[in-house]
């Protein structure tokens, strides 16, 4: 198998929403023994240890909006971290809130760019995070990166850097959209595998059509994996839960042909919030499907009984 070079790069970000506790995310998956079950699956893991903040003095129209200067402070420090880490291998963001995705694919569209490579981005969550700053009523700012690496207008925060076009945008798991994000994706010809969609065509031919196109484009693969993604009843740790999520099956499933395109080239770990977990069970989750993700399976090649592609 290949290795890959795994850089885990801690995102304590806690400003994006208002319930207190992601930022103990990335020690709980150090704990839960992240970088050994990389290293068990033969990569090299880097731990570059928790990304700093600092405040980046900015007003935006919107009055609801909260902790602008430390997201947008975060914003910038994870994109540098992200950008310099492409060049060494795979990025992986230990999150934090989903706001800190502001900056890593700020980081990783830049890096991207400068390889003249067309990323393509997958968003694993239930929620399509599709707001702006001017059109967000929760003023959380977790509810807006698809948004913003659209290339969609930000007010205070930098351009996006090479924003990625709509069609190599792809939403997954969708069930939880609000009326003015719901008006704006009906503008723009992103792909949304809503629940609807995977309740009827299950996950495999939506997934295996967007990682076809990757492959027709020779993309590189940005991967967003929000706890609440999955099934609540699965992945208790979250807190922004909607039920009828993944389940279990479906996300390994999911992890596994992303494994098998070969084509993932970073990774968010996001809204992890270990103060609402279970004796730890989300976050042994989230390290079990980042294993699968990266060549963990029950066989090492496909037995007689496996009828897919690989
Ligand atoms: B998450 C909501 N749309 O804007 C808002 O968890 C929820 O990163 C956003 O997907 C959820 O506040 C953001 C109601
Ligand atoms: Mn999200
Ligand atoms: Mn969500
Ligand atoms: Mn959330």
């Amino acid at each position: 198998m290949t290795q890959t070079h795994c850089l885990l790069i801690g995102a304590p970000v806690d400003t994006g929403q208002r319930r207190p506790g992601c930022l103990m995310g990335p020690a709980a998956y150090r704990t839960a023994g992240l970088a050994p079950a990389l290293e068990a699956l033969g990569h090299r893991v880097t731990d570059l240890g928790d990304a700093a903040c600092t405040p980046v003095p900015a007003t935006v129209t919107n009055p609801a909006v909260h902790h602008l200067p430390e997201t947008l402070g975060w914003a910038r420090s994870l994109a540098a971290m992200g950008e310099a880490a492409m060049a060494e291998g795979m990025p992986i963001f230990l999150g934090g809130d989903h706001s800190l995705s502001l900056g890593s694919v700020a980081g990783v569209a830049a890096a991207a760019q400068a390889r003249g490579r067309p990323l393509f981005v997958l968003w694993l969550d239930a929620h399509s995070d599709f707001h702006t700053t001017a059109t967000t009523e929760s003023g959380n700012l977790h509810g807006t990166p698809v948004a913003y690496l659209a290339g969609r207008d930000f007010e205070a925060f930098p351009p996006f850097p090479a924003p990625v076009p709509p069609e190599n945008i792809c939403l997954f798991g969708i069930r939880s959209v609000d009326a003015a994000e719901h008006a704006a994706l009906l503008e723009h010809e992103i792909a949304i595998n809503d629940m609807r969609v995977l309740d009827e065509r299950g996950v495999v031919a939506p997934l295996r059509e967007f990682l076809a196109l990757v492959e027709e484009a020779d993309g590189l693969l940005h991967v967003s994996l929000d706890v609440d993604f999955l099934d609540p009843v699965v992945a208790p740790a979250v807190g922004t839960t909607v039920p009828g999520g993944a389940t279990f099956r479906e996300a390994h499933l999911v992890m596994e042909l992303l494994h098998e395109s070969g084509r993932v080239t970073s990774l968010d770990l996001v809204e992890l919030n270990p103060f609402l977990d279970e004796r730890g069970r989300t976050a042994h989750l989230m390290v079990d499907l980042v294993a699968s993700l990266m060549g963990k399976k029950v066989f090492d090649r496909p037995t007689r009984a496996y009828r897919g592609q690989v």
